[in-house]
């Protein structure tokens, strides 16, 4: 018999979008992701409680942003757009750059200077889109789109577009089938607060749907250096090593807050270390390998697990947003020594301590 393969979110969640007919969507047949158990990470937890990891970056894309361009730019086609432009700390310009090209679309990306990941600028790149360095952030290259975007005929696939929240919904969609039910607690990275917010109307969709039964506590993540709504104010300069969530002035800011509010979750800051911990557990116990970003939803796991705010049975899901391909950076700041030998036998097994 043949397997029938995943065929995208648009065809597989299909009743929760009212278009595009599935025939008709720009799909790389992203979703369908992985939902990892954490055993050996677990352990850090001092009571006993299940533990996954929804790999975002076996997408596409290499990030969960691929679940919203697809509709984005499917609905974006329909509309007899031509062209497609956004703002970016990196993965959504990946994602756009590679669905505008499937759709034969011309793409413009709209940058930080200097400060996203190599690995990220280069998909923009290999996918022919034009790519604007500005000099300043992210939230200065966000104002600069949104208004162009309001007077000339380019269709902004940032998620201030509601199709793209639309469709990164899918991702509780498939927690909920992976687990049976909903979790108790999901964590995510916090950024511009699109995906927390989207995954909160996923999983009270799915509810309304007779789907799930139970909604999950959602706990937002977000980097000390940029945690504007834990901080309950715009940080102009915002700061970290975390260069996917390097935000001041997330543009779904309130979306973040009822979704942690609504549910009974919270939003709270981990340090750089604290994600860099988090990042290497997932890498060498784990066999995962995230973006630091991504990482910051383990480490507020851990952190609020440290202060004791689980009792034992929960189960938690926590997003890893995007591949650790983007960003190899980050690894080679914290490489081991080289190790380099003449090219005999002898001289490595020296090194494995057989000789
Ligand atoms: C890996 O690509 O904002 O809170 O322009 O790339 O929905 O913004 C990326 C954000 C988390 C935060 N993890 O998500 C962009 C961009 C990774 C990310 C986030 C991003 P939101």
């Amino acid at each position: 018999m043949m397997k029938t393969t995943w065929q995208g979110i648009i065809a597989e969640y299909a009743s929760f979008f009212g278009s595009p007919d599935p025939r008709e969507a720009v799909t790389l047949q992203e979703g369908g992701t992985p939902l990892i158990p954490l055993e050996t990470v677990v352990r850090e937890i001092p009571v006993p409680v299940s533990l996954w990891a929804k790999f975002e970056g076996a997408n596409p894309t290499g990030s969960f942003k691929d679940r919203g361009m697809t509709l984005a730019v499917s609905r974006a086609v329909k509309k007899g757009a031509r062209a497609l432009i956004c703002a970016s700390t990196g993965n959504t310009s990946a994602s756009a750059a590679a669905y505008g090209a499937r759709a034969g679309l011309r793409v413009f990306v709209v940058i930080p200077d200097g400060k996203i990941s190599r690995g990220k600028l280069a998909q923009a790149i290999v996918h022919h889109a034009t790519v604007i360095q500005v000099e300043g952030l992210f939230d200065h290259a966000l104002r600069i789109v949104r208004e162009v975007a309001e007077s000339y005929p380019v269709a902004l696939v940032n998620s201030v577009n509601p199709d793209r929240l639309e469709g990164q919904r899918s991702v509780a969609f498939e927690i909920s089938d992976q687990l049976g039910s909903a979790p108790d607690y999901h964590f995510l990275p916090v950024g511009n607060a699109g995906n927390i917010t989207a995954s909160w109307a996923g999983y009270k969709a799915y509810r309304e749907a007779g789907r799930i039964g139970t909604l999950p506590k959602m706990t937002g993540v977000q980097a000390e250096g940029a945690a504007p709504i834990v901080l309950g104010h715009v940080v102009e300069k915002p700061e970290t090593l975390a260069s996917a969530i390097r935000i001041g002035n997330p543009a779904s800011w309130q979306g973040a807050l009822t979704a942690a509010q609504e549910s009974g979750g919270s939003i709270l800051a981990v340090s750089d270390s604290e994600i860099l911990e988090a990042y290497h557990l997932l890498a060498s116990k784990e066999g995962i390998f995230c973006e630091p970003a991504s990482a910051a939803s383990l480490a507020g796991v851990l952190k609020r697990a440290r202060a004791g705010s689980f009792s034992g049975g929960e189960r938690i899901v926590c997003t890893l947003t995007g591949h650790g391909l983007k960003d190899p950076d980050t690894v080679f700041h914290s490489q081991p020594p080289e190790i380099r030998v003449p090219a005999r036998k002898e001289e490595v097994l020296a090194i494995l301590g057989f000789s």
